[in-house]
């Protein structure tokens, strides 16, 4: 028994889908929300992703992380660690080292979407931090903050770029959201991937050994299993599309023919046109003065920013 705490179970999921497929799919331009990639092969075909050579923003984040880890200890004094899609908590670790040696941690609050990541995480941290209260939560950063246990100071920490997936006007309203689950004084910690040069970008989420695209398709082997449907993963290409006006990378399934796919969970019948596509994920970049600005509107002070050597990939710390 892991002991997670599950906001959403899997009839909840299935229901969640539904409604997301249903609009997304109906839509003129058809989409689908990035967090349904993630059921246990999604998140095992993710963690393959950040092995990757073109995948560099989890080794680059890495390094910030390990050279700052001790820093961010000291500076926040953080009692606990709380990780917004935290997925296997490997970069975690590096925080939690840092905590510990400072004396102050006690607790430690990953929230993932996905049940199995989360569990075989909590399962290995508990394991190799005795004496840390491990309290698992599933469930979506955008809508299950108000349930994060843990006492302050907190230290909010959400890695790994994965703020870019929301759009610009989600994402303020999940900033806002963060702000007001905190007292003030206390942390949030925030991965953010940098604008840099085209091809970099690109190849990032379109990588020679083709693992991001089997990634991509899982949506659709997803919604196959839980929602009956009968999409042929292989009749749609992936592509990274760089979007320069909005700066982000748009992840899409293009029909390679004319199909129609039955949904009969969803009640829906879907017809796509050859070479149609479907916007799977936006993942967007930053730049330094763009993060400080969205944080300070949403009521945070930006006190550190960091990046790795490179500068691909920038890191902030900021407190309410
Ligand atoms: C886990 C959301 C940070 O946007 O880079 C990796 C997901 N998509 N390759 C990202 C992803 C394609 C990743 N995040």
């Amino acid at each position: 028994m892991t002991g997670l705490d599950v906001h959403q179970g899997s009839d909840d999921l299935t229901e969640a889908l539904k409604v997301d497929v249903r609009s997304g799919l109906s839509a003129a331009q058809k989409w689908l929300p990035p967090k349904w990639f993630y059921d246990a092969r999604g998140s095992r075909l993710f963690e393959d992703i950040t092995a990757l050579p073109e995948y560099y923003p989890t080794r680059a984040e890495r390094e910030v992380l390990a050279r700052e880890a001790g820093e961010i200890a000291r500076v926040t004094g953080a009692s606990t660690l709380v990780e917004l899609g935290s997925g296997s908590s490997e970069k975690t670790r590096l925080l939690l080292d840092g905590l510990r040696a400072a004396g102050t941690l006690r607790a430690f609050v990953p929230l993932d979407v996905s049940e199995s990541a989360l569990s075989a995480a909590v399962t290995a941290i508990r394991a190799d931090y005795p004496g840390l209260d491990v309290h698992g939560v599933v469930g979506d950063f955008t809508e299950h903050l108000g349930l994060l246990p843990g006492q302050p100071p907190r230290l909010v920490a959400f890695l790994g770029g994965t703020i870019g997936n929301l759009l610009p006007v989600e994402r303020l309203k999940f900033l806002r959201s963060v702000r007001h689950v905190l007292a003030e004084g206390e942390w949030l910690l925030l991965g953010t991937d940098l604008v840099k040069d085209v091809a970099t970008l690109v190849a990032a989420y379109d990588d020679a050994a083709g693992v991001t695209a089997e990634f991509n398709r899982n949506v659709l082997v997803v919604i196959n299993e839980r929602l009956g449907a009968d999409f042929d993963p292989a009749r749609f290409g992936h592509e990274a599309y760089w979007d320069a006006e909005h700066e982000w990378i748009e992840m899409r399934l293009r029909a390679r023919e004319a199909m129609t796919v039955r949904i009969p969970g969803a009640g829906l019948a879907v017809s796509f046109a050859e070479g149609e596509h479907i916007r799977t994920e936006i993942s967007a970049k930053f730049r330094q003065e763009g993060v400080a600005a969205e944080l300070a509107e949403c009521g945070f002070a930006v006190e550190h920013w960091w990046t790795d050597a490179r500068q691909r990939f920038g890191v902030s710390l900021a407190r309410t």
